[in-house]
């Protein structure tokens, strides 16, 4: 998941990981960082030529940004019901967007749609090594799917 940079900015962060934990999921690797350009257009490629695209690349690297690796069963699913829908307009009380997302584009946060692009996603920010459960052991690949 990420922390785009309207509620990073708004100061909504901290907020915003206390849902996610308090909603059970475990959070494996966090950072804090900003995005280039490239590396926007890159994690976004599937919209690219989208009407939205070019707004959302520089929404996106207009300032700080968290990502994380959140951990629990049907983790995507689970995310996606708490981050509510892309439009905060039709997002349901008590999700993420509902609360902190300022429009479509401005929505707060992202998750990943399915188990495989989560699992490029996670290795587009973090490296292996700083994936870590609970004991401090470094997760493998497949103890990261093993409950999706
Ligand atoms: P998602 O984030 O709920 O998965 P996607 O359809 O994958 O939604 O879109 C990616 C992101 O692109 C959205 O979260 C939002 O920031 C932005 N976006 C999507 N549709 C629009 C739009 O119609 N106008 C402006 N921005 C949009
Ligand atoms: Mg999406």
């Amino acid at each position: 998941m990420l922390i785009k940079p309207n509620a990073v900015k708004n100061g909504y962060a901290h907020e915003i990981f206390l849902m996610v934990h308090n909603h059970g999921f475990k959070i494996l690797a966090q950072k804090k960082l900003q995005l280039s350009e490239r590396e926007a257009q890159a994690f976004y490629r599937v919209h690219a030529g989208k009407p939205f695209f070019q707004g959302l690349v520089e929404f996106m690297t207009s300032g700080p940004i968290y990502a994380a690796v959140l951990e629990k069963d049907n983790a995507v699913t689970e995310w996606r019901t708490l981050m509510g829908a892309t439009d905060p307009a039709k997002a349901a009380e008590g999700t993420v967007r509902k609360k902190y997302a300022e429009s479509v584009q401005h929505n707060a946060v992202h998750g990943s749609d399915s188990d495989e692009n989560a699992l490029n996603e996670i290795f587009f920010f973090f490296s292996a090594r700083e994936i870590v459960n609970a004991g401090g052991d470094i997760y493998q690949l497949h103890d990261i799917l093993k409950n999706d």
